[in-house]
C-alpha cells in the first residue's frame, strides 16, 4: 500500500528579477509551455488505454497552441477523454537541473482536471481518477502501469477550469549541481465513473533558491481585513531582511514588489503589512542582506479577510456557511455536521434557473471556484435526499 504525503497548494504568479529566486524551467526555456511538443519530457504510456499526448486538443483556457493532458484517442486529432472503463496509470516526467548551492526547489503549473473524487489533504486516495506528483533521483525507474514508491505526492481532481498550482518547496540541498526528476502521474480506475475532461497541464515554472529558512509567511489570527503580520526565521550573519509582497493579481511591476520593504537588524522577524485589500491573496517573499546568498526564498501566499456577509442554512444538526458573499473568484463552503460524507449535494443555480455548477459536499470545507460566472443574482441550493434549502449568493466582477 502506498503511502502518501499530499502537499498544499495555492495560486502564484510566477516572478524573475534580479537578486530574486532562480527560474529553471518556464516558457519557453525547458520547453514549460510545450509549445515545442515534448521536447524535454519523457511520456511514459506503454500500452494503457488514456495516455499523456502533447496537442493542441485539450480544454480551452491553456496557453499557446498546445499543452500536455490525457487522451484516449488512439491516434491524432487526440480528443481531451478518457476511458473510465479502462484502468490507465501513465506518467510525464523531466529531469530538472538544480544549480550549485540550491537549497530549495518549487514548481507552479495551470492544470484543469475533473476526473473523479475530490483531493482530500489527509487521504490522497481519495483522487480516483487524478493527477499526483512525484520527485525523486533521475535514476527513479517509471514504468507504466507499475506504482512508485516512496515520493511525496501532490495532486487534485474536480477541477472543471485552468487554474494556477503551486507545489509547496521541496528541499534540493542534495540534489544541488545535478538534477532532481519530477513525475507527473495519471490514474484511472475501472469503475466507469469519472466526469470528462481528464486532467491537462500548461506553463510549468520550476523556481529554485539557495535561501532556506527565511521563507516569509503569515496565516491565522496574524491576518485581518487589512493588516498582515508576516513572520520568517532569522539566518545567522544577516544585517537585515527585505521582504516584497503584493496582490497575487499584481503584475511583477507593483511598487510593493518591485521596492522592497528593508527591516533592520539580525534579530529581526516579523514585520506588519497595513493598507491591504479585504478578501485578497497576497504573496510574500523574503530574502537576506549581507550573506552570499541573497535570494528570496520560497514565496508564499495569504489571504485578508473578508467583511461582507456570511450566508449560512441551519437544519437538523447542521451548519452550511456560504461566503463571501458578494463572491468574486471563489466561493467557501464551510460544512459542520454529523452526517455521513456526501451527505449534502450542492447546486448553484443562475437567475435563468440554469444550473451552473453541481458539487457534493465534504464535511469541513469546500472550495467552488466562480470565477468564470457572470455577475449577478444566483442561488445556492443544498439538497439532503429530496429536501431543498436555498440562499440567494451574489456573483461580483
Ligand atoms: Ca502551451
Ligand atoms: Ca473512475
Amino acid at each position: 500500500m502506498r503511502k502518501h504525503y499530499p502537499l498544499a497548494a495555492a495560486l502564484l504568479a510566477a516572478s524573475l528579477s534580479l537578486h530574486a529566486q532562480t527560474q529553471i524551467i518556464g516558457g519557453s526555456t525547458g520547453n514549460g509551455d510545450f509549445e515545442a511538443g515534448s521536447t524535454g519530457w519523457t511520456l511514459v504510456n506503454g500500452n494503457q488505454p488514456n495516455k499523456w499526448v502533447v496537442s493542441s486538443g485539450a480544454a480551452a483556457g491553456f496557453g499557446g497552441a498546445q499543452s500536455l493532458y490525457i487522451s484516449s484517442s488512439p491516434a491524432a486529432p487526440y480528443q481531451h477523454q478518457y476511458n473510465t472503463s479502462a484502468r490507465s496509470l501513465v506518467y510525464a516526467v523531466i529531469d530538472v537541473p538544480v544549480p550549485a548551492g540550491s537549497k530549495m526547489l518549487w514548481m507552479t503549473y495551470d492544470a484543469t482536471n475533473v476526473g473523479e473524487g475530490t483531493f482530500d489533504p489527509y487521504n490522497s486516495g481519495a483522487v480516483t481518477d487524478g493527477l499526483r506528483i512525484y520527485h525523486g533521483p533521475t535514476s527513479t525507474p517509471v514504468v507504466a502501469g507499475q506504482y512508485l514508491n516512496g515520493f511525496i505526492p501532490h495532486g487534485f481532481a474536480a477541477q472543471p477550469t485552468w487554474v494556477r498550482k503551486r507545489v509547496y518547496p521541496v528541499d534540493v540541498t542534495s540534489y544541488a549541481g545535478s538534477s532532481i526528476r519530477i513525475i507527473f502521474e495519471w490514474e484511472n480506475d475501472n469503475n466507469g465513473a469519472g466526469s470528462q475532461h481528464p486532467v491537462a497541464i500548461d506553463n510549468v515554472e520550476f523556481f529554485t533558491s539557495c535561501q532556506n529558512a527565511t521563507s516569509a509567511s503569515a496565516s491565522g489570527s496574524n491576518v485581518t481585513t487589512t493588516t498582515a503580520s508576516v513572520g520568517w526565521n532569522t539566518v545567522p550573519g544577516a544585517t537585515a531582511y527585505q521582504l516584497r509582497y503584493r496582490k497575487v493579481s499584481d503584475p511583477e511591476t507593483a511598487a510593493t514588489w518591485a521596492a522592497p520593504l528593508t527591516i533592520n537588524g539580525n534579530s529581526s522577524y516579523y514585520t506588519v503589512l497595513t493598507g491591504l485589500e479585504p478578501g485578497t491573496d497576497y504573496q510574500v517573499q523574503v530574502r537576506t542582506v549581507g550573506t552570499a546568498c541573497n535570494e528570496y526564498g520560497w514565496p508564499s501566499t495569504f489571504r485578508t479577510q473578508v467583511i461582507t456577509a456570511t450566508s449560512e442554512l441551519r437544519w437538523e444538526g447542521a451548519t452550511v456557511r456560504f461566503y463571501p458573499n458578494p463572491v468574486r473568484d471563489v466561493l467557501t463552503v464551510d460544512v459542520a455536521h454529523a452526517g455521513a460524507p456526501g451527505r449534502f449535494r450542492l447546486a448553484l443555480v443562475d437567475g435563468q434557473g440554469k444550473t451552473v455548477r453541481t458539487s457534493v459536499l465534504r464535511p469541513g470545507r469546500n472550495e467552488m471556484a466562480v470565477s468564470d460566472l457572470p455577475a449577478g443574482l444566483y442561488h445556492a441550493v443544498v439538497y439532503e435526499g429530496g429536501k431543498a434549502r436555498s440562499v440567494r449568493l451574489v456573483v461580483a466582477r
